[in-house]
């Protein structure tokens, strides 16, 4: 872990107008600038830029009308059109700086069209590091990121932050654009930012628009999103970004080295501390469990401490909260609300009253010993692989979009806990090979149907025939949703509902608290 004082970076700046731009305050009138996308993103972008009086031009491949029209209202003009090439509207706008929103591959022929130009770059969240001071002093910026439990870790914090009387904004790749959550008119004590590979692959490690967030944690790394990033060293660099110029704790997690290795090469500002996290007992600048309790050992109170109690596996398992994976995204939200001085008291209260979102490993029925279970938030290897590790005897559902990457040692891993399986998802071949492979006595079904209304109702009655007391049938599909349901909440939704029809009320409860250790 390299340290540096923060005024290193900013040394490193030329002194063009772009570079002079680092403050809601700064002088923004005129400057043209192209916005690509119109989804959240690119609407809370082009929406804030023009009331600091730039010229916008939006560009977007496919523009929603709800959006279209604000856009109409607010004056600012929109192109529309298959973007595989410069709109002559875009050439014509002599755009001094594009905004990116996410969702645009890197090599997207605007941006190759934009680099031909020298026209530089910005994402989202650069835009917004350098507009937060826009009311007051700007809050300090707590980032997660990782391959899987960034919402719920994002939650959890700032539930933590709020129960110690922060105001605090959960925002970013959560669904809140940065953007919206600078421009409230109170201000904000902290900012908890979920940041994705995406966003973080457009965040600059130097100069005015480098964030230097107070902490910052990725909670772990698996393939993922290969097709956007075009390699796993690509998605790792991007990930590894969180840290860079972190002030006062960079957060990692003790299972994953990776996270641990990226601490170590990160440039940091001077005095930034490496904290770990796990489930195994903590080291002296750890967050960890001894005997059950969840203790802190990194942020002790006064020097005669050995360890703060913050909560015990037993509350958790109380409310519900006590998948494995559910409790490292506990500690490290702890360690993250730590790091802002958050009383052990105020994480107690937050956590008794925290409820998982929707679709992560959720309860939606149980019926004769078998628990029907949501984790349609598994949406790739890695998260599937937390959400089958809980359970002993599985009918796991799976499939659907693999984004290019490989299921198979996620099969192999659990094969022997499972009772059968249903392939889901329009690129079953490989799924099935990996099934043939290391399972070849399993009973596995395909389910081949067109008509996605028919996709859910016909895995549930398969998945019930296949299954005694004792098992869980879970939804995990390691996959994204997008071939057959519009999001993965939609995929969980027809899930539960497909569930509720076949057991026609005859489930013996609905509570959704977490049946596992
Ligand atoms: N567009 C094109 N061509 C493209 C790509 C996008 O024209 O090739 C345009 C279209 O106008 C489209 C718009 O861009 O309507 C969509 O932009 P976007 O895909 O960047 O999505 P936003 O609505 O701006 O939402 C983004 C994040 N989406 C993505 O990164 C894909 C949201 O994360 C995030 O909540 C939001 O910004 C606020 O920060 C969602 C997500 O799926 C939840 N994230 C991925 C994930 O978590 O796995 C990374």
């Amino acid at each position: 872990m390299g340290a540096h004082s923060y005024d290193d970076a900013a040394d490193t700046a030329d002194h063009g107008r772009l570079d002079r731009l680092t403050s809601w305050h700064s002088d923004w009138s005129g400057l043209r600038v192209a916005v690509l996308g119109l989804g959240m993103t690119g609407f809370a972008a082009a929406d804030t830029l023009a009331e600091l009086g730039a010229d916008v031009l939006v560009v977007a491949g496919r523009a929603p009308d709800d959006r279209a029209r604000l856009l109409d209202v607010l004056g600012i003009p929109l192109v529309t059109a298959d973007l595989e090439s410069a709109p002559a509207e875009l050439v014509a706008h002599r755009a001094e700086l594009v905004i990116v929103s996410p969702g645009f591959h890197p090599d997207h022929a605007l941006l190759q069209w934009a680099a031909a130009q020298r026209i530089p770059v910005w994402g989202d969240i650069e835009l917004a590091w350098r507009l937060r001071d826009k009311v007051g002093d700007p809050a300090p910026w707590i980032l997660v990121t990782g391959t899987n439990g960034k919402t719920t870790t994002v939650q959890l914090a700032a539930t933590m932050l709020a129960a110690a009387g922060h105001r605090v904004a959960p925002c970013g790749n959560i669904g809140v654009p940065v953007l919206d959550a600078i421009r409230d008119p109170q201000g904000w004590d902290v900012l908890v930012v979920e940041l994705s590979s995406y966003q973080l692959h457009h965040l600059p490690e130097l100069g005015p628009g480098a964030l230097a967030p107070h902490a910052s944690v990725c909670l772990n790394v698996a393939d993922d999103h290969l097709d956007w990033h075009g390699s796993a060293q690509a998605y790792r660099a991007a990930k590894a970004k969180v840290y860079n110029n972190t002030a006062v704790a960079c957060v990692y997690n003790k299972a994953d080295l990776a996270t641990m290795r990226m601490v170590e090469d990160a440039e940091v500002q001077d005095g930034a501390r490496a904290i770990g996290f796990g489930l195994g007992v903590p080291g002296p600048s750890d967050v960890g469990i001894v005997d059950g309790i969840l203790c802190d050992r990194a942020f002790l109170e006064d020097r005669f401490d050995t360890a703060i109690e913050l909560s015990t596996v037993a509350d958790l398992a109380g409310v519900g909260l006590a998948a494995p994976h559910v409790i490292a995204n506990i500690l490290a939200a702890a360690a993250l609300a730590r790091s802002f001085d958050v009383a052990p008291e105020a994480i107690r209260a937050a956590l008794a009253t925290f409820s998982l979102d929707a679709h992560r490993i959720e309860v939606v029925a149980t019926h004769g010993g078998v628990s029907w279970i949501d984790d349609s938030k598994a949406t790739n290897p890695h998260a599937a692989d937390a959400s089958l590790a809980a359970f002993d005897s599985v009918v796991w559902l799976v499939g659907g979009l693999l984004k290019g990457v490989d299921i198979d040692a996620l099969v192999a891993k659990h094969a022997a806990r499972l009772r059968g399986a249903v392939v889901i998802g329009v690129e079953r071949a490989e799924v099935l090979a990996s099934f043939r492979r290391h399972a070849p006595a399993l009973r596995v079904f395909e389910i081949d149907s067109d008509d996605t209304g028919e996709v859910m109702p016909t895995a549930v009655s398969l998945a019930a025939a296949m299954a005694e007391a004792g098992d869980v049938v879970l939804l995990a599909p390691a996959a994204a949703s997008m071939d057959q349901f519009a999001s993965y909440a939609e995929r969980g939704a027809k899930f539960a509902q497909a569930v509720h029809d076949y057991l026609g009320g005859g489930s013996d409860d609905d509570s959704s608290s977490y049946p596992g250790a």
